[in-house]
């Protein structure tokens, strides 16, 4: 019996797959002439939970394979246990100056004493060997992100070979098709290989599997068991068991399905199946037609992806294969490859964070080491942030909810983490966590003693809200923002001098200042502050709408009113410290006190002008080249300077070709799009796909700003689908640096504020001429008053010359669609 089901299922995949795999689309694909030969140049594929890198190669092809929960160790803490008995000292020192004792102290006393965090492994390699490949003609290799699936074609000796692979969304396995255009001429080997392998084989004729278990990691032994397996699925042909492989003769198509599983259930436990889950997966794929298994990846993907379409033009340098177009991108005109970046920006953040499962780490889900480079975890002062800036903005807030997920866990592990080292209620966590939820300090305290890694994260609760409106979401967030605020409620510390409260110990991430005798820990830097404002703000607003808490508004109003005003220093800069120690040659990657302009909005050119010019200063002192993050967030950060030039500019520095191989000393783009911090980190992706978004549509600033920094060279182009708070969906069309056409749509009602470079008209609408000075009605667009700035003497403050822009209020009902044009 069992024996007539396997072959249906063999007969059935097999005479579903002739059709092929859909069309062409050349705009949205990666594509080179040649395969992969290191891990920079491979194609990404991925469904959320299983990570593939594909080399493409016609002799040995390498599916590079990532499972998101396979993390060395297992569940663990790390919070150092005497916290509470040196924190007070160290704050004294802080205070009086003394930052060498103060640092000495908390690495004793505050840093965890032996778990660091864990690290993000490969789960290792599917490998098919195909001997007769040696000489091959005519080669072509792509990743489509239209569709999400990867292809590459090749001549052996007249025939045309052709593989089709991608990561099924809803059948949730790696789904392989090897075709030939002449009968009878598929032979290979095929087998699992793995350094954290524990053994791999043939289980049967068709099928092998790979079993392991994660990596012992700073005393904390190996726990995340997998389990892999690949059934091969040939039509014509033979298949034999070679020494632990499978060896296919002369078939003439055939179809490989893979599955991949861990033990892992949450950050808390390790009790599931990682067999019986692979195995029910992989028998459940094996059921349907290859047709099926096809459109229905497709449909789901298409499902988020299609929701954006952007187009910029464009030109003859856009044939060539995508590794040659980033090498010319600086000299040659090629809009049509920031559109491809762009989109691959979304296509990663799909394909790496889907509901239920893990938020997409420095490498989103792709690594290929057991010991990669900052343990692939979460570095939370900057990093996973910048992963989820496009979420809302891009149409892909079911991407944001693993960010979320990771919140929740967070405020629990990290109660415990506040009570034990601080005596504080709420929650905390430091510079970076894991897949365990660590939340301790982790390395040094010069880059650890970071005590703002909840406040920063928990503003992505509040800003989920600003788009959907959704109050039963707000509710379920609420506890988290207001357990965040708690934990400063108690920690927040009066600082002689001016008696504000601030963090101590605390840094500005992971900057020094001058004469601080080489030390970065420090109280009351800028970016605490803003963060903490931020989130008194997010939280009282919270308890607002939802009818709560009285009496914490009532007491986050009041700390809010104590913590320190941003402060402009001699050099006329918003200053990243207390005192005003910035070095103007400082060239630091992080620009930590601009989170004020961006993602906060504490910044803004309408209503606080002397900080707006003061972070201009910030950013020309840092100037443009950096890591691949720091240039990505500099696209965002000039984009609220309103100066869509130099966010170009910057955006050209990140799209410079960077040596797979060698890897350079610079951030850029290797050939395979990866951003390049060095090494491949992807939050430069990230981070410039939001930067862009934030060129053509900004809704910090009260209104929903259409087009606030648009480059000259982008004079034509469009954009659908965008989200702005306040539940609206925005599509724009500009031709010749004008807005043409504007289409609104309102998911929530509410009064529409739109600020536009030029005059717009809406048939059968009025439209009302707005201004700064009333404020938008609609209270997603409230902003926050923030204290007025202490200038230092010595600054010298220009006058902020705005371009002129119009700026109108319209009512919008729930449901209902608004177009704009140009005003002739
Ligand atoms: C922070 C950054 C580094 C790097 C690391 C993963 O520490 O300062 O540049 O991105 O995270």
């Amino acid at each position: 019996m069992k024996g007539i089901i396997q072959f249906c299922t063999i007969v059935c995949i097999i005479l579903t797959s002739a059709t092929g795999f859909g069309q062409d689309n050349d705009g949205l694909k990666l594509w080179y002439n040649k395969p992969a030969t290191v891990w920079n140049e491979a194609l990404p594929l991925g469904n959320g939970r299983i990570g593939l890198m594909v080399f493409g190669d016609p002799v040995n092809e390498k599916l590079q394979l990532n499972e998101s929960t396979f993390w060395s160790g297992g569940p663990s803490r790390n919070d150092n246990p005497d916290g509470h008995l040196v924190i007070d000292s160290v704050q004294y020192y802080i205070f009086k100056g003394e930052y060498k004792r103060a640092e000495i102290l908390a690495n004793k006393g505050l840093t965890a004493k032996q778990l660091h965090g864990a690290m993000y492994q490969t789960v290792g390699d599917f490998n098919l060997n195909f001997e007769n490949n040696q000489v091959y003609t005519d080669y072509y290799r792509e990743l489509d992100i239209e569709k999400a699936i990867f292809t590459t074609t090749f001549k052996v000796n007249g025939t045309t070979y052709k593989r089709e692979i991608f990561t099924s969304f809803p059948d949730d396995v790696i789904v392989v098709k090897l075709t030939a255009n002449k009968p009878g001429m598929l032979s290979f080997t095929a087998g699992f290989d793995g350094e954290l392998q524990k053994n791999s084989g043939a289980i049967d004729k068709n099928t092998l599997q790979m079993k392991g278990v994660s990596g012992t990691h700073e005393g904390v032994s190996g726990q995340v068991k997998f389990d892999a397996k690949a059934k091969i699925v040939n039509d014509g042909g033979s298949i034999s068991v070679e020494s632990g492989k499978l060896r296919v003769s002369k078939a003439n198509e055939v179809v490989i399905i893979i599955s991949v599983a861990t033990n892992f259930t949450n950050y808390a436990t390790l009790d599931t199946d990682e067999s019986k889950k692979s195995s029910n997966k992989l028998d459940a794929a094996l059921k349907k037609p290859l047709k099926k298994l096809l459109s229905a990846h497709v449909s789901a993907y298409q499902n988020y992806f299609n929701r954006v379409v952007f187009n910029l033009g464009t030109s003859a340098a856009s044939k060539l294969p995508t590794d040659i177009r980033i090498k010319n991108f600086a000299t040659a005109y090629d809009p049509q490859l920031i559109c491809l970046y762009y989109q691959f920006g979304r296509y990663l953040l799909i394909s790496s964070s889907q509901p239920g499962g893990q938020p997409a780490n420095l490498q989103g889900i792709w690594n290929g080491s057991t010991k990669p480079a900052w343990d692939s975890k979460y570095t939370i002062n900057i990093n996973t942030e910048m992963n989820y800036w496009p979420a809302e903005k891009c149409n892909l807030p079911e991407m944001h909810e693993p960010l979320i997920q990771l919140i929740k866990d967070l405020s629990v592990t990290g109660a415990e983490t506040a009570k034990t080292m601080y005596k504080s209620g709420g929650w905390v966590a430091h510079h970076n966590t894991d897949i365990w939820r660590i939340t301790g300090v982790v390395d040094f305290a010069n880059a650890g003693q970071w005590p703002m890694g909840g406040a920063w994260l928990s503003q992505h609760l509040w800003e989920k809200y600003l788009y959907s409106g959704n109050k039963e979401y707000l509710a379920f967030v609420y506890p988290v923002l207001k357990s965040a605020s708690k934990f400063y409620q108690d920690f927040l510390i009066e600082e002689p001098t001016h008696k504000w409260l601030v963090v101590s110990p605390s840094v500005s991430p992971e900057n020094t200042p001058d004469g601080h005798q080489g030390i970065a820990l420090t109280a009351g830097a800028t970016m605490d502050n803003q963060l903490i404002f931020d989130l008194f703000t997010k939280t009282i607003k919270s308890a607002q709408i939802l009818k709560k808490d009285p009496e914490t508004i009532i007491e986050l109003e009041k700390l809010k009113d104590r913590l320190p005003p941003m402060q402009i220093g001699r050099y006329g800069q918003l200053q990243e410290w207390l005192g005003d120690w910035d070095n103007p040659d400082d060239k630091h990657r992080h620009v930590s006190h601009l989170y004020g302009l961006y993602p906060g909005n504490q910044i803004s050119p309408y209503t606080t002008p002397q900080l707006f010019n003061a972070a201009k200063t910030v950013l020309v002192h840092r100037g443009d080249v950096s890591t691949g993050w720091s240039m990505g967030w500099k696209v965002n950060l000039w984009a609220h300077l309103l100066d869509g030039n130099h966010a170009n500019k910057l955006i050209k520095d990140q799209l410079t070709l960077v040596d797979p191989i060698t890897r350079g000393e610079k951030g850029g783009t290797y050939p395979n799009l990866f951003d390049v911090h060095p090494p491949f980190q992807i939050d430069g992706n990230f981070g410039c796909t939001s930067g862009i978004t934030e060129m053509l549509l900004q809704t910090q600033n009260g209104a929903i700003d259409i087009l606030p920094a648009l480059p000259d060279e982008w004079a034509n182009g469009s954009i659908t689908g965008l989200r702005a708070y306040g539940g609206f969906e925005v599509s724009i069309v500009w031709k010749n640096n004008k807005v043409q056409q504007i289409t609104l749509k309102s998911n929530l009602g509410g009064n529409c504020r739109i600020r536009v470079p030029n005059e717009v008209v809406m048939k059968a609408n009025t439209l009302t001429t707005a201004s700064d000075s009333n404020l938008n009605p609609n209270s997603f667009f409230k902003t926050d008053t923030v204290k007025q700035p202490l200038i230092s003497a010595s600054a010298t403050i220009s006058d902020v010359n705005l371009k002129k822009t119009y700026m109108y209020d319209f009512a919008t009902q729930a449901g209902k669609t608004y177009v704009l044009n140009l005003k002739n």
